[in-house]
Order: C-alpha cells, then structure tokens, then sequence
C-alpha cells in the first residue's frame, strides 16, 4: 500500500501545471492537434456507429453516493391535456400557463409536448470537468480552489474545453477479454500499467499521443444484470495516472462509476488517481460509457481504434457534463 509521500511524488512529476501556459484550462486536451483530429477521421471505414451513453432516466446506476440521483424526467405540456386545456384554460388568466395554452389549442389542429430533466450533471454517462476534483486548495494549472463558487466554476468548468470537440483517435483496452472474465472484472484486483501494455499488445493497438483511452470492465453490464447501481467493480490502479502521463493520453473513460479501482491504493486518501489526473495532470475521466456493441464490434473485425466524438454540453461552469459520445468505425 503506498503512503501521502508516494503519492505527492508522483504528483509531482506528473503535473502538467504551465505546460501549456499559465492560463491554460485545456490540458491534456492539447495533445488532440489538427492533425490527430484529421487522422482520427480517417479511421472511419465502413460508417459504422456505435452510441456509447446509457439511458438518462429513473433506470440509471445512481445508488453509490446519496448526494446524487437519476434524471427526473418531467413533461411541462403534454398534448393529451389539450382538449382540457381548451375546455378550462380560458376560465384561467390570459397570462398563466393554462391561459396561454388554451390559447394556443383552442380553433385549431396544432398540438405539441414540451418536456424537462433534472438530474445531477454527474448522473449518467459524463465527462468530468477539471474542477470536479482538487487537493491542497488548487485546482488543474494551479488555480484557486475558492474559484469554483456556489455560481460554478470560474476555472476550469467543463464550458472551457468546448474548443476541443471533443474528438480524436479512440482506442478501446478491452480488460473482460483479456482476463478472460464472463462478463465483469471481479473486484478485488485494479487494473495495472503493465496490464494496460499487454491488452494493447494482444489487441494488436499502439497507443500514441492525444489518444481517448476507453477502459472496459464490465460493470455496466454486471449494472444491467443486478439492477444495482451500489456494486462493487474494478478500475484503474492509481498509479495509472502515470502510464496516462508517459502516453501522452489526451482522457480516459470507463463504463464504471469513478474509472479508478474504488479501493484507495495510498493510504489516507479517497480516489488517489482522479486526485492526479484532474488537478494535477489536466485529463477528463469519463464515467458510465457503454462499450458493449463497440466491443462486440472490435473483437468481431479485430480493430480497436476508431473516430471517436464527444462532446459536453456548454452548462457554463458546471464540473461535468452529460454526454451521448459516438465511436464511428
Ligand atoms: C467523484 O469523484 C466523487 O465522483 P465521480 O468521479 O464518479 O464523478
């Protein structure tokens, strides 16, 4: 088990703080140039797209953390109402929301639905943004930690790396293949650098700079059979935030709740490597993707590099974003 000392050491030398400049709020990010979002594009082939979001709705995996919930779908017109509406609505004020929908139906064939969710930002399939997680009072770059205020996020909200897409060359390390596991990766055992290297190798994929690393370790699917969103699951060790570093990894997702392996490696500190990849190093982690038919693609025709695209939503100084990402072969 390493110690707050291992652990600050190898903070230390995998801070990106300045690489980029002192304003930088891109990170990782950086590394996607033109020329790999080009070459990215390239690797589709054949046209085939696989949606890699989970369902936002009451049947999501929140459950872990009592601070956050699935999205609450809620209709704010539904057209069934409509011939009510006419009957009743003009008995109300012109200026309610009644009125004005009475208004719209009465004399005439036009109907619609309008609807809204509330949800966490983190409830389902997500990038984090960098000022999702921060130690010692600063944020990635060194920004102040007091600058992510009950407003949002004046640094380093998910808002600020709109410029990046985000897209580039994705590469699916596909670990229930490679363990050889039924459909999920037993708890108990992280997934380690070296591993990352040796289902590369087997898989047939270099890993380059400004590529998306996406993790499969089933949970998703152990999700969908268990219908519990609090089991347990594997993830990456902390010290792959180094591996990630040394490959020049522009983020990494998982199709699990934290990407990292929920059992701390260090001592005296929860989730040790998003700890170093969002405030040391600049690099996003995305959370519950779904691989199951890009895997199922990948090993059918043996190619785990694809165009991938995934884009957060511009929620101006949010610390996450809800995403739909695309991998397009
Ligand atoms: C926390 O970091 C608390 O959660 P997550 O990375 O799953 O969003």
């Amino acid at each position: 088990m390493a110690t707050l000392t291992d652990f600050r050491k190898v903070g230390d030398s995998v801070r990106n703080w300045g690489r980029w400049g002192a304003a930088d709020e891109l990170g990782t990010l950086n590394f996607i140039t033109p020329a790999k979002v080009a070459a990215a594009a390239r690797l589709v082939r054949h046209g085939r797209v696989f949606p890699l979001g989970i369902d936002f709705g009451s049947s999501g995996p929140q459950g872990a953390f009592q601070f956050r919930q699935n999205p609450t779908h809620l209709m704010t017109v539904d057209g069934g109402d409509a011939e009510t509406l006419v009957e009743y609505g003009p008995k109300w004020l012109r200026n309610s929301v009644a009125g004005q929908l009475s208004g719209f139906f009465e004399d005439n064939p036009f109907r619609f639905n309008d609807d809204m969710v509330v949800m966490p930002l983190q409830a389902a399939t997500q990038w984090d943004a960098f000022s999702h997680v921060y130690y010692d009072d600063k944020l990635y770059n060194g920004f102040p930690a007091n600058s992510v205020t009950s407003l949002g996020a004046f640094h380093c909200g998910i808002d600020k790396v709109d410029s990046k897409g985000i897209t580039s060359r994705g590469v699916l390390l596909d670990l229930v293949k490679h363990r050889g596991a039924d459909t999920f990766l037993a708890p108990g055992e992280p997934i380690t650098p070296d591993e990352l290297d040796e289902v590369a190798a087997r898989q047939g994929v270099t890993i380059e700079s400004g590529d998306i690393v996406l993790v499969r370790t089933g949970w998703w699917n152990r999700f969908l059979e268990a219908g519990d969103g609090t089991e347990p699951y594997s993830g990456l060790d902390w010290r792959c935030a180094q591996w990630l570093h040394e490959h020049e990894i522009a983020a990494v997702a998982a199709d699990n709740l934290m990407v990292e392996d929920p059992v701390s490696g260090v001592t005296g500190t929860f989730l040790p490597m998003h700890m170093l990849c969002l405030r040391d190093m600049g690099l996003m982690l995305g959370e519950y993707w779904d691989f199951t038919a890009l895997a199922a693609d990948c090993a059918a025709d043996g190619v785990y590099e694809f165009q991938l695209i995934a884009p957060p939503l511009r929620v101006v100084g949010a610390v996450g974003s809800p995403i739909n990402p695309i991998a397009i072969k």
